[in-house]
C-alpha cells in the first residue's frame, strides 16, 4: 500500500512537473517591456521625412535598430479616446469613448486594460507621466509617478504665449526643470531595479503637446528665417463635404494664424518641442542600455495621434485626414525584429495589446479586437489584410488601406483619396463614378458597432468637447 502510494505520488509529481516546468521556463524567458508614449507627436520625425527640417536623431536611432511602421494610425484623433482604445484593445465605436471630455472608466472595466493584464500575469507594472488622459491612471500599477513641478517661465525674448489657442513660446530654463525630464529619470531608476519578475515600464512624455514651450536652445536649432511651412492650398477644402469642413474649422485657428503672420513661429516651436521630446527618448534608450537589459527588453514607441499645422486649413488633431491621424510607431524586439526596416502595411493601435500579449507569452484576452503584429515584426513585407481605422465621434470613420483613404461621416457624406498619387489628400475622388466599387469595398471594413457616447466627465468638459476645442 505504502509503495503503491509512493509510486502514485511519484507519478503525480512527474505529471505535475510536466505542467509546471514549461510555465516556469516561459516566465524566466519573458521579455521586459519598455513602453514609450509620446503626446501629440505627428509624423514630423527625421526618418519618416514628412517635414524636411525635423530633427529627431534618437527616435531615428530606435527606428534604425528595429521596425518603424510608416502607415500607423490612431483609432481616434484625440488623447483620451486614443489612449483608452490602445490600452483596452477596443475601438471607440465599441466602448463609446470618442472624445476628451468623457470619463472612459465606466465603459471599460479595469480588468480589460493592458497594464492590469500584465500585472495579473507576473509583470511588475510601472507608469510615469501621461499614459491615460488627464491623469486617469486606470487599472493596476505597482507604482506611478507624476511630476508636479512647474516648468520654467517664458523666455524674455518671447513677446507672448502664441496665437489664440495655439500656444507656443521658448522657455527660460533648463531641460532638468521640465516634467518630462523627471518622468524619464524615474523610469531609468526603475530600469535599474533588480527583480525576479519581468517589468513593464510605461513612460508617457507630455511634449510635444501644447504649449509648444521648451528651453530656448531647442528653438535655436530651427532658425526662423529658414522654416518651411507645410503644404497648403487655400482651395483644398472646396471638395470636402460640410462635415469635414466642420472638423477643419478654417475660420478658427488657421485664420488667426494667417492674420497674425506667425505661422512660421508656430512651426518652429513645434519642431523645437519635438526635438526636446526626442532628446528624452534618447535618455530612456541610454538608460535601458546602461541597465544591462537591452537584450531582454522589447521596446515599443507610439505617439497618440497626429497633428495638423495648417494643412487643409486645419490645426490640432480632431479630424480624419492623414496629418491628424498618422503616428510614429516603432518596435524593437530582441531576436525577432530586423534592424532598420520599415513596414508599409497599414496598422492601427488596436494591434498594440494583442501584440504585447503574444510577445510576452500571455493569453490573448477575448475582448481584444485587433490583430497581432508579430508576422510583420518578423517579416515587415509579409502579406497583411487588415486596414487601419480611425473614428472621430460617433459614426465618423476613416479607413486607410495602402492605396486609399476612405472617410465616411455620420451624415453619409464621403471623401476618397488615392494615397499613391495624392499623398497630401488634396483631391477628393468620392464623387467620381469610376471609384464606386473601391468605395463600396472600403465601406465593408467600417466598424459594425456604433456605441452611444459615454457620459462626459463634467458639464464644462462636455461642452468643450462638443466644440472640439479641448486638447
Ligand atoms: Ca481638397
Amino acid at each position: 500500500m505504502r509503495s503503491d502510494l509512493l509510486v502514485l505520488t511519484t507519478w503525480l509529481g512527474l505529471l505535475g512537473s510536466l505542467f509546471v516546468q514549461p510555465t516556469v521556463a516561459a516566465e524566466a524567458s519573458r521579455p521586459n517591456v519598455l513602453f514609450i508614449a509620446i503626446d501629440d507627436l505627428n509624423h514630423w520625425v527625421g526618418h519618416l521625412g514628412r517635414h524636411p527640417q525635423a530633427k529627431t536623431p534618437q527616435i531615428d536611432r530606435l527606428a534604425a535598430s528595429g521596425v518603424s511602421f510608416t502607415a500607423a494610425y490612431c483609432t481616434a484623433p484625440a488623447c483620451n479616446p486614443s489612449r483608452a482604445s490602445l490600452m483596452s484593445g477596443m475601438r471607440p465605436s465599441t466602448t463609446g469613448c470618442y472624445f476628451n471630455g468623457q470619463d472612459w472608466r465606466p465603459g471599460i472595466p479595469a480588468s480589460k486594460l493592458l497594464n492590469t493584464h500584465l500585472a495579473e500575469n507576473g509583470y511588475l507594472v510601472y507608469g510615469a507621466g501621461k499614459i491615460y488622459h488627464a491623469k486617469a491612471h486606470g487599472g493596476h500599477w505597482d507604482d506611478y509617478f507624476d511630476s508636479n513641478s512647474p516648468p520654467p517661465k517664458r523666455h524674455p525674448s518671447a513677446a507672448n504665449d502664441g496665437v489664440g489657442g495655439i500656444r507656443f513660446s521658448p522657455l527660460d530654463g533648463s531641460d532638468e526643470e521640465m516634467p518630462d525630464h523627471h518622468a524619464v529619470d524615474w523610469c531609468i531608476e526603475k530600469l535599474h531595479k533588480q527583480s525576479d519578475q519581468p517589468f513593464f515600464i510605461a513612460c508617457g512624455l507630455v511634449k510635444p503637446h501644447m504649449p509648444f514651450s521648451v528651453p530656448k536652445k531647442w528653438f535655436d536649432l530651427f532658425p526662423l528665417d529658414e522654416i518651411q511651412l507645410p503644404p497648403w492650398s487655400p482651395s483644398d477644402l472646396d471638395d470636402v463635404p460640410p462635415a469635414g469642413v466642420a472638423m477643419a474649422k478654417p475660420q478658427g485657428d488657421h485664420q488667426a494664424i494667417l492674420d497674425s503672420g506667425r505661422w512660421k513661429e508656430a512651426v518652429q516651436a513645434y519642431l523645437a518641442t519635438c526635438s526636446f521630446a526626442d532628446h528624452q527618448v534618447g535618455r530612456l534608450l541610454d538608460g535601458l542600455k546602461q541597465s544591462g537589459h537591452s537584450d531582454d527588453t522589447l521596446v515599443v514607441l507610439w505617439s497618440d495621434h497626429g497633428w495638423s499645422l495648417g494643412e487643409k486649413s486645419h490645426w490640432r488633431k480632431f479630424a480624419l485626414w492623414e496629418e491628424p491621424t498618422r503616428t510614429v510607431f516603432v518596435w524593437r524586439v530582441p531576436g525577432m525584429t530586423p534592424a532598420g526596416v520599415r513596414c508599409d502595411r497599414p496598422v492601427d493601435y488596436l494591434s498594440v495589446f494583442p501584440t504585447l500579449a503574444a510577445l510576452t507569452g500571455l493569453e490573448r484576452p477575448g475582448h481584444l479586437e485587433g490583430p497581432d503584429l508579430s508576422p510583420l515584426l518578423r517579416v515587415p513585407s509579409a502579406k497583411w489584410d487588415h486596414p487601419a481605422i480611425t473614428t472621430h465621434g460617433r459614426g465618423n470613420h476613416a479607413v486607410r488601406s495602402e492605396a486609399w483613404r476612405y472617410i465616411r461621416y455620420a451624415d453619409g457624406s464621403e471623401e476618397l483619396y488615392d494615397e499613391r498619387r495624392d499623398p497630401l489628400e488634396q483631391t477628393n475622388l468620392a464623387m467620381q463614378p469610376e471609384h464606386t466599387a473601391v468605395k463600396q469595398q472600403l465601406a465593408t471594413l467600417l466598424p459594425a458597432a456604433e456605441a452611444d457616447d459615454l457620459p462626459s466627465g463634467d458639464r464644462r468638459a462636455g461642452r468643450r468637447q462638443r466644440l472640439n476645442r479641448n486638447e
